[in-house]
């Protein structure tokens, strides 16, 4: 995708306040600190559009973006984090839920997972839902940059096994080198029908 122009469009905690068009979605969800925010700027060329931040908890809200006016991304809170109050923590799962089941032009949802770390309740939870409402999703491996070819190649195989998908169902993906960025692309492309001007 030629990144043509990107806009912020707004903030949300509930339904009424999202955004208010009928763009094709893609949402991105995973655990605090997991890069979500840094995946977006990544992808739309952009170093601080999305604010990121070395400390979890940065996205708090709901953040709709538009592309290219053709579509518009989707950055979730993180979620797993304990050290955010509990008062936080309690809004943000209902939060996100209330999206990803409310949210009729949502087309597909891509699941972050740090490359380092196994899948646990919150990722399995995550797909079993996904799979049960059938909304297409994509799973990615977030900073990828901290380990060499072969160790991420072995953690790719032992997450795949873990999630019970195809061994390469799962993207490598780094901000840093940006590897794996244009194979996210094409995956969003085909989730979105095509569209890609
Ligand atoms: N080395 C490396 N660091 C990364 C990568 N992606 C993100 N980071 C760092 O990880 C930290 C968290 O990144 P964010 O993009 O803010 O993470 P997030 O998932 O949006 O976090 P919350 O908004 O708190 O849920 C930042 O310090 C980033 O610079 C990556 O691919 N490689
Ligand atoms: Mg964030």
């Amino acid at each position: 995708m030629i990144i043509k122009t990107v806009e912020f469009i707004k903030s949300a905690v509930k339904p009424v306040q999202y955004a208010e068009h009928d763009l094709p979605e893609i949402a991105f969800a995973g655990r605090s600190n997991v890069g979500k925010s840094s995946l977006i700027n990544t992808l739309i060329q952009r170093r601080d559009m999305v604010k990121t931040s070395s400390k979890p908890g940065c996205t708090q809200l709901i953040n709709f973006f538009s592309v290219n006016e053709i579509l518009s991304f989707v950055d979730l809170p993180g979620y797993g984090y304990a050290k955010v109050s509990k008062k936080i923590r309690e809004q943000w799962q209902p939060m996100i839920n209330a999206y990803l089941s409310g949210r009729s032009n949502l087309r597909g949802l891509v699941l972050l997972i740090d490359i380092r770390r196994d899948p646990e309740t919150e990722e399995f939870d995550m797909v079993t839902w996904l799979e049960e409402h059938q909304m297409p999703y994509l799973v990615i491996l977030t900073k990828a940059d901290k380990l060499s070819k072969t160790q991420q190649k072995k953690r790719q195989a032992a997450i795949c096994a873990s999630l019970k998908c195809e061994p390469d169902g799962v993207i490598l993906f780094s901000a840093k080198t940006r590897q794996g960025r244009d194979s996210i692309w094409e995956e969003i492309e085909s989730l979105i029908g095509g569209i890609t001007s």
